[in-house]
């Protein structure tokens, strides 16, 4: 009897773990997990590419993210005041003001605040350096209007610029 009771037990818990092993599976199947962040390259050619380094034009956000992260690098060697990258997301009707803000303050490293902007940089970079970014989608998901990205470091603008695509 006590031996059926283990036996029996024994089954359960086989069971049990089955089970678990088949819950695991969808975490697989969140390989969109993945797809909710980009890593996004900043050279000394004053590009923004994706990590194979193709150019990169938009960013899209799938609609199944509820979070999403700019993974910026800047792969390149040059210094930060020479040649450094940030990244903010805005409106694009707002982002030649935003741009002419952010240069009016170099001792800030033209970064712009928090509240100006949907998302981006606390810090600007140089060669080497990377930094995650949180975009509050949230925030994104309220706007009607066309959104873009930048580097609001003197002069990237023109080349380091493109749309942000949210999925709806
Ligand atoms: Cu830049």
């Amino acid at each position: 009897m006590v031996r059926l009771f283990a036996t029996s037990l024994c089954l359960t818990w086989g069971l049990m773990a089955l089970g678990n092993a088949a819950k695991k599976e969808p975490k697989k199947a969140e390989k969109g997990v993945e797809a909710c962040s980009f890593e996004l390259h900043g050279n000394d050619m004053m590009k923004f590419t994706g990590k194979d380094g193709s150019d990169v034009k938009e960013i899209k956000i799938p609609k199944s993210c509820s979070k999403f992260a700019i993974e910026l690098v800047h792969v390149g060697k040059q210094p930060k005041n020479v040649m450094g990258h940030n990244f903010f997301i805005s409106e694009t009707k707002d982002m030649q003001s935003l741009i002419g803000e952010a240069l009016k303050d170099p001792k800030a490293e033209y970064i712009l605040p928090a509240s100006k902007v949907l998302a981006g940089s606390a810090k600007l970079l140089g060669g080497g350096d990377k930094e995650s970014i949180h975009v509050d989608l949230a925030k994104l998901r309220k706007t009607s209007g066309d959104l873009s990205y930048f580097c609001s470091f003197p002069g990237h603008f023109g080349l380091m610029n493109g749309k942000v695509i949210l999925e709806k």
